[in-house]
């Protein structure tokens, strides 16, 4: 049986929940991604987690990054996970990924995953740095300082990103697993997924998520499938045997994606940095808008004549389409012409996607409804995720797309009234799925409701 609606919060009541939510998931420098299921700080969770906080205090924001950044690779990549110590629930954890045991580049402090995930954590210092404006003057001067102390790292992020996840300079980044994406079992990956067939000896683990899950129910449905996570595993199991080596995993892996939402995120990540770095007088501000217009060019070269965007299969050379939300990236790139970006903003609302009339909220699904992959709980082949509708609000206010921008806030502050502040939404019941309360979704409504 459905549970019972849940109370509809006024929006003071939904701001308050949510602080209180992210308080509740606070281990002093880091906050965890979700108490039950990911009791961890996750790279691109931290840099939302970042956001919403930045509306609370600067400082606890910064910490935020700080303590991300503190578990940096000598080769500058900042890994998707880094392990609180003390749970050992979730799998793979440090001793599978055996980073340091593995790879000279591993950091020393705190064990962490050798993957990547989206670079949203320029947009986060921008928005620190922006909330600081109507801080106290202390609050400020220290906001700035710390900024500054974290500028190598966010330059040396982007350095890593822009030369050994894009060796040939074509302006698209390479992920190494489906996770990297962030979109994890999206219908992205199901082609290129078909070549990762994990060794006849391979012995995929025990699955703890389904089991963390559990006492919400439902939790096989709305999670990847048992082959999926066999694929997953593997993969990490290849990515180990590489050394977490980029040169070995260039050659050796079985997956190779160019990511184009993970592109369209670098630019704008990019743009927003350069931003930060011309109003501090900090290095890198050319730099910056090199690789924002390189990977603005890879992105959009990618695009149909709605100005819709499409994956790489980098070890076929294949061009992945499919009907998922990655597909409006552009929005986020920016730099489609005027006609197309109103083409790319029709086919977002229209009954494809936010507009389906089915849907109790018209934000969108993480893959279109009338795509045959689609599935309305199964994590990201359908159900809409809030930290996506934050980036889809983002990117149409800054591609100047203010009346839909403003349409898809007010949507979502509709779905987050629930104050259950779930990891993902039922696109046609709106029954909140996944993890509850789940940090980032807390984070991104105090951000739309400030
Ligand atoms: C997992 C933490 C992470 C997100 C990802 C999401 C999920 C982890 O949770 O992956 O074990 O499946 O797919 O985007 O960062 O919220």
């Amino acid at each position: 049986p459905s549970p019972a609606p849940a109370a509809r919060l006024t929006r003071n009541q939904t701001a308050a929940r949510a602080a209180y939510v992210l308080a509740g998931n606070d281990r002093g420098r880091l906050t965890v991604a979700a108490p039950q299921l990911y009791p961890h700080m996750w790279s691109w969770d931290a840099a939302f987690i970042a956001i919403g906080l930045a509306r609370v205090s600067t400082g606890r924001a910064l910490t935020e990054l700080e303590t991300l950044l503190a578990a940096q690779w000598r080769t500058g990549m900042v890994p998707h996970i880094v392990f609180t110590e003390g749970d050992a629930t979730y799998e793979p954890g440090p001793q599978r990924w055996a980073c340091r045991e593995t790879c000279p580049d591993a950091p020393d402090g705190p064990a962490t995953s050798g993957l990547i995930q989206p670079p949203v954590h320029g947009v986060a210092v921008r928005r620190i740095l922006d909330a600081a404006r109507t801080a106290s003057t202390a609050e400020r001067r220290e906001a700035v300082q710390r900024i500054r102390a974290l500028w190598p790292a966010l330059l040396a992020w982007h350095r890593y990103l822009a030369t050994r996840r894009d060796p040939d300079g074509r302006g698209i980044l390479t992920i190494y697993h489906g996770w990297e994406s962030g979109l994890d079992n999206s219908p992205r990956w199901d082609a290129p997924y078909a070549a990762v067939v994990p060794a006849p000896e391979f012995v995929p683990f025990r699955r703890a998520d389904l089991h963390a899950l559990g006492a919400l129910g439902g939790a096989a449905a709305q999670r990847p499938s048992d082959a999926d996570y066999a694929k997953y595993q593997w993969l990490v199991e290849e990515l180990r045997r590489a050394g977490y080596d980029d040169e070995r995993a260039r050659r050796t892996l079985s997956f190779r994606m160019g990511d184009v939402l993970t592109s369209a995120l670098f630019v704008a990540a990019n743009e927003e940095l350069a931003t930060v770095a011309d109003e501090l007088d900090l290095p890198g501000v050319d730099e910056l808008i090199g690789y924002a217009d390189r990977f603005r060019r890879g992105v959009l070269q990618t695009a149909d004549e709605r100005g819709f965007a499409a994956d790489i299969d980098l070890r076929t050379g294949a061009v992945v389409r499919t009907e998922t939300v990655a597909g409006f990236a552009p929005l986020l790139s920016g730099g489609l012409d005027p006609a197309r970006r109103r083409a790319l903003v029709a086919t977002l609302t229209s009954a494809d996607w936010c507009g389906h009339p089915g849907f109790a909220h018209a934000l969108p699904p993480s893959t279109s409804p009338n795509s045959a992959a689609f599935d309305p709980v199964r994590y990201w082949r359908g159900p809409q995720w809030p930290p996506v509708t934050w980036l889809m609000v983002w990117g149409l206010e800054r591609s100047g797309e203010q009346e839909t921008a403003h349409a898809l806030r007010e949507a979502a502050l509709d779905q987050l009234a629930d104050g259950l502040f779930a990891e993902y939404y039922h696109p046609f019941t709106g029954e909140p799925l996944g993890a509850r309360p789940q940090s980032w979704t807390a984070a991104v409504a105090l951000d739309l409701l400030a």
